[in-house]
């Protein structure tokens, strides 16, 4: 009986814990994980930094390395010397598609009612009032940082109307307006409380600000030379106050892009759009 050959066997561990599955690894002894791996002749096994609900599975400060991860455990690291002491190969699983953990923790990126409808989709006129002026609003519009977050996370303005910002978070935020056709800005702000006001003097759809300390902090605003805009909030409509006239109509959605519309009013006239997004339609 000869030695039986074989090619080249690789593992995948598939492991995707969610928040609730106790002492995830409690148990895991790195001489036996390696005994079973050796005996069925594997030469390479994917262990898992980071799975689809987001958990981390090595020492780490983030609050998203698995809840029930035991402290002393350095999970990745423990498996990648196990194996890596008997010349088995130990590639590193990265889920990036799928993030459940910053899911929950920025409900803002996508928010589906349970109908279907879509919240923070910016609605607005994009031609049929050209050569109209309006007047602009001297009230701000607000943007506060909150919980690390962005409120509100869409939102529109009005050419040169004042945006006031501010920080309700005793940390250092830097607001960060990532403008092409307006002067970008970039301001710090370290103290609660603090509050700055500008302003944009260009039409700008959509405008993204952004914190550099938080990379996960985003808003995205929506700069008009006419007031005829707004966003869908928790019931996922809009409704626009149009003279008559015929208008070209837009929604824009972070994630699905945009669609367009066209409707004609009369006065006193009321007509319903309705825009449909659909999960494979990509941003612009
Ligand atoms: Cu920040």
């Amino acid at each position: 009986m000869g030695k039986v050959q074989h090619g080249f066997r690789q593992v995948h561990l598939d492991f995707h814990t969610g928040p609730h599955i106790p002492d995830v690894a409690a148990s895991f002894d790195p001489k036996e994980f390696v005994r079973v791996v050796k005996a069925a002749h594997v030469d390479s096994v994917t262990v898992f930094a980071k799975c689809h609900h987001g958990h981390l599975y090595f020492n780490t400060e983030h609050p998203a390395r698995h809840p029930a991860l035991p402290k002393e455990l350095d999970l990745l690291r423990a498996q990648v010397d196990a194996l890596h002491a008997e010349g088995i190969r130990a590639p590193i699983y990265i889920s990036v598609l799928w993030d459940e953990f910053a899911a929950n923790l920025h409900p803002e990126w996508l928010v589906v009612n349970p109908d279907g409808t879509l919240q923070n989709v910016m609605v607005f006129v994009k031609s049929g009032v050209e050569g109209m002026t309006f007047q602009t609003p001297s009230e701000p519009v607000i943007i506060d940082q909150k919980d690390c977050r962005y409120i509100p996370h869409v939102f529109t303005m009005m050419v040169n109307q004042p945006l006031k910002i501010k920080n309700s978070d005793a940390t250092l935020h830097n607001i960060h307006a990532w403008a092409e056709k307006n002067t970008p800005f970039n301001i710090g702000q370290p103290v609660q409380g603090m509050e700055t006001t500008k302003s944009f003097n260009k039409e700008e759809v959509p405008l993204p600000i952004r914190c550099d300390v938080h990379k996960w902090m985003s808003s995205y605003v929506g700069v008009f030379s006419h007031p005829f805009h707004t966003v869908t909030r928790e019931a996922g409509s809009f409704e626009l106050k149009l003279p008559p006239g015929k208008y070209e109509i837009v929604a824009w959605h972070e994630k699905y892009g945009t669609q367009t519309a066209t409707v004609e009013v009369a006065d006193g006239e009321k007509k319903e759009i309705n825009f449909t997004f659909k999960e494979t339609t990509t941003a612009d």
